[in-house]
């Protein structure tokens, strides 16, 4: 083993260092810990601006690792003021000793590794270097503040202040003509302090923000008895929460109250000063606009109720942005502020700063002259402080190269060509969206158990694999994809800072799933990484998360009901249970028409519901065969999905009641939906429909039905089809094929629910007809352009795979879309997933494409 000065070298002294280096002395690692103030704290050491509060209730911002200060220190306020979160920082300190570990007054300037040495050389701001096996950055997320990027900021002769870099000793501003440029936290937290002493004050803004006031007081009672009643369950529910602190998950959704009801429940959220009950208030305010609408309303009207000057109000009140897709303030008399009558906002979209001046700020058609001007503009956020770092990994690249379009980590810890190098609450893990005290804690425990784990296992290296790496940036996309965040001009996207790549920095996927993620890296030893010593490798490739976000959510509230499986049941209580469920879903988009009728099927009459689109027609026309094993369902029980097809595609969906199993088995469906097809063909007209604009389409078993449908059309002289929408259809019934094993639990179509289908709908030699397993067919040749939707979690993926290449092979024109981590059921479930959605549309976009 190469020689180095010390295993570890960490650069930072804030929470996130001091409870590291607190751990690497516990484990036995020797270590230099560098901080380039002259005390502990982090931004806590910074950012002294007046006003400056921790946002999180000190119940939960606060270490969870010593028990003893829970007794040994008292809180005064419910959101404490930076000072006294500073003396915490410093009483913990003390009382660990960790003073003695640490070096002050240095700054790391440079970082490399050496592949042939595997040690990292770190270069000092005192001239040192030092040799180390392990570097972690805990550097913090917001502690660089942005360079200013305003014209002629150098010019200005007056005083100038940045609230993240504010004199120790403090300012006054008595009697003094002041500007403030920005009103994100530190603006909105300083901006009353900063009147209250100001002869004159200026608050020059260019995005309004939603803040809402802390009511500062004693730490929330309901809180403070729940901890002293039951501190281990207390901590355990906020390191699985959402955001690392112990909220109960909203069910509700705000379209499904009226404003009243909303607003009400939104009052009581309000009522209790905490940062994170309004927007955990209903359960899509992050991922439907209209929904956060709800809550933007509601905030709005609160700052009409407090803002004197209407015009005034109008401009501090958000429009362009959700609610919580900027990060959301809390103020003690921010709004009040502007009823003063020293204290004008001014708006920079009307009226732009068109350049600072020696003695002031030349805006719109004015120019003011000031004693002193507050940038309270915020920072190089989540990547700042480590890319100005320079640190070169294998082969010489610096991380910021690396980054250069986005920051690419795995699980926001680790970086590929980075070995050993560590981040703490780094891009892609959910830090700045959390409560930081419990992301910290989870960070610097995972890096601890794993350095623990290197040198008990004699691996000297780890360093994460690409494939990991990807999967991770994938499904860090994945989870911001489905929120409303990506629409803000916010610093989660980088977007502050001029030049920075526009990607979500922080993980949205929550703090309890991202700590299953990395417990489960670890249960799976070392789940994406490559640990190594000389010849010693252990690498277990893979990804850790692959079903879509949303997905998974909603099977793990499934897992949570311990319902009972469906095979289980009689086909009786299976039917009562599948329309108890659809009872409680989304109804789905609205539609020129709903109508239901009965139509002739091959034994007699069928029901069916038509959807009939908004526009004029008539219209061409999908005959739709819903899911539900041959056994379950109606011509009503896909309803969102047949209103969403109807109203994304302008095309009449005629939903179809075929006859169930076991009461009329094979080929009973094939038949009836053979029959519907004839049947809407010869009464098209009538329906409003064109009869030459015909297709199928069907989802599982109706998928089966709509395949053989189209078989049976093409065999039997017509009518003439011009297309087949199959989504997750059943096309074989050997059920042989691989994803039957590999998804065959979990993914609610189970293996043994498909088995239990087949044996009530067709005998193992009837399996071999093609009239049930389309895949069976002599010949495909001849069927209608195919758009066919496979899900990656589906059982019957590779079978629906397998009918889309014997589709292409036999020259049929197809569209197949194979869709990432979806499972058999949830493209179906609208305005439950968002997921879905774009594949939904792309389902749409090729029933259109049938007809043209
Ligand atoms: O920074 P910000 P911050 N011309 O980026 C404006 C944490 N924090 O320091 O929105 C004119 O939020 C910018 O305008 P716009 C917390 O996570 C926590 O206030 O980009 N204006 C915005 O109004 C917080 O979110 C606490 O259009 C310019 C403001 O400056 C994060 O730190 C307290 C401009 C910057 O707001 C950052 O907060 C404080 C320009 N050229 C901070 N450039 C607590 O826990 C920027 N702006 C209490």
């Amino acid at each position: 083993m190469a020689q180095s000065d010390v295993d570890v070298v960490v650069v930072g002294a804030g929470f996130a260092g001091m409870y590291l280096l607190h751990e690497l002395r516990k484990t036995g690692f020797s270590y230099r810990v560098l901080e380039a103030g002259d005390d502990v704290g982090g931004t806590w050491y910074w950012n002294r601006y007046p006003g400056a509060r921790c946002d999180i209730a000190t119940t939960d911002y606060q270490y969870s690792w010593d028990p003893e200060l829970h007794d040994q220190w008292q809180w005064s306020e419910k959101h404490a003021a930076q000072p006294e979160i500073l003396r915490y920082a410093q009483f913990v300190a003390k009382k660990h000793d960790l003073y003695s570990g640490i070096e002050f007054n240095t700054r790391v300037d440079g970082a490399e590794w050496n592949e042939v040495a595997k040690r990292w050389s770190i270069h000092t701001s005192t001239g040192e270097t030092i040799i180390c096996q392990h570097y972690v950055m805990a550097t913090g997320c917001l502690s660089v503040p942005k360079e200013p990027d305003i014209a002629g900021t150098e010019k200005f002769t007056g005083n100038v202040y940045v609230t993240g870099r504010w004199p120790h000793e403090g300012v006054d501003f008595t009697g003094k003509r002041v500007a403030v440029i920005g009103t994100g936290s530190s603006g909105i937290q300083s901006i009353p302090h900063i009147a209250d002493q100001a002869k004159e004050l200026v608050i020059f803004q260019r995005t309004p923000n939603f803040s809402m006031p802390a009511f500062n007081g004693p730490a929330p009672q309901y809180r403070v008895e729940r901890l002293k009643a039951d501190r281990a369950t207390y901590e355990h529910e906020a390191r699985y929460s959402g955001t690392g602190v112990p909220l109960e998950d909203s069910t509700v959704s705000a379209l499904s109250v009226t404003q009243e009801e909303a607003f009400a429940m939104l009052e009581e959220a309000w009522q209790k000063g905490e940062l994170l009950s309004l927007g955990n208030t209903f359960m899509d305010s992050a991922i439907n606009r209209k929904a956060n609408d709800v809550v933007a309303e509601f905030m709005r009207m609160k700052v009409r109720s407090v803002v004197k000057d209407p015009e005034v109000a109008e401009l501090l009140s958000p429009y362009k942005h959700g609610y919580g897709t900027k990060r959301p303030c809390m103020d003690t008399g921010y709004f009040e502020t502007f009823n003063k009558p020293h204290v004008r906002l001014v708006d920079l979209n009307t009226q732009p700063i068109r350049s600072i001046t020696e003695t002031g700020i030349d805006f719109g058609k004015e120019s003011m002259e000031f004693d002193a001007i507050v940038y309270a503009t915020g920072f190089d956020a989540m990547t700042g402080a480590i890319v100005n770092v320079d640190i070169a990994g294998k082969d010489g690249v610096t991380l910021k190269n690396k980054w250069e379009n986005g920051p690419l980590t795995y699980l926001g810890l680790t970086s590929v060509g980075f070995p050993n190098l560590y981040m703490i609450t780094g891009p892609g893990s959910p830090s700045v969206l959390s409560n930081m005290m419990v992301s910290i804690e989870q960070h610097v425990d995972w890096i601890r158990d794993t350095l623990v784990h290197m040198r008990e296992q004699g691996f000297e290296t780890i360093e994460p694999t690409p494939l990991a790496e990807e999967g991770w940036r994938v499904h860090c996309t994945d989870c911001a994809d489905i929120t409303i965040f990506q629409e803000a001009n916010s610093w989660y996207m980088g977007a502050n800072v001029p030049g920075k790549p526009r990607v979500m920095f922080p993980y949205i996927g929550g703090v309890g799933r991202y700590r299953m993620a990395c417990e489960e890296v670890v249960a799976k030893g070392y789940l994406g990484f490559e640990l190594g010593s000389g010849d010693k490798k252990q690498c277990n490739d893979g990804l850790v998360r692959e079903v879509q976000p949303d997905v998974d959510m909603v099977l793990d509230f499934i897992s949570t009901l311990n319902l009972p499986a469906m095979e289980t049941m009689s086909p009786t209580e299976a039917r009562a249970f599948s329309e108890a469920s659809s009872a409680m879903r989304p109804s789905g988009p609205e539609v020129g028409e709903i109508t239901d009728g009965v139509l002739q099927g091959a034994d007699g009459n069928l029901e069916y519901r038509l959807y009939r689109p908004a526009t004029p027609g008539p219209h061409p026309i999908a005959v739709y065969f819903h899911g539900g094993g041959w056994v379950f369902g109606s011509h009503t029980s896909d309803d969102p999905l047949c209103r969403d097809l109807c109203a994304q595609s302008n095309t009449l969906i005629v939903s179809v009641n075929y006859r169930h199993a076991p009461e009329a088995p094979f080929p009973a469906a094939a038949e009836d939906g053979f029959a519907a097809v004839k049947w809407v063909h010869a009464n098209a007209a009538a329906l409003g429909g064109i009869p030459e604009k015909i297709a199928v389409a069907g989802w599982s078993a109706g998928g089966n039905v709509a395949a053989v449908t189209a078989q049976m059309a093409r065999d039997t002289g017509g009518p003439q089809l011009s297309g087949q929408l199959l989504l997750c259809p059943v096309t074989d019934g050997s059920q042989q094929h691989a994803s039957h094993r590999e998804n065959g639990e979990r993914f609610i179509l189970t293996k043994s629910l498909m088995e239990w289908f087949w044996n009530h709908y067709a005998t193992p030699d009837q399996r071999k007809n093609p009239q049930a397993s389309p895949l069976l067919a002599a010949s495909l040749a001849g069927l209608p352009p195919t758009m066919l939707v496979t899900c990656q979690f589906d059982p019957l993926r590779d079978e629906g795979n397998a009918y889309a290449r014997a589709l292409m092979q036999a020259g049929v024109q197809v569209e197949h879309v194979e869709a990432r981590g979806h499972i058999h059921t949830s493209i179906t479930m609208v305005d439950m997933l968002p997921s879905g959605a774009p594949h939904r549309r792309e389902m749409a976009r090729a029933l259109r494409g049938f007809f043209n």
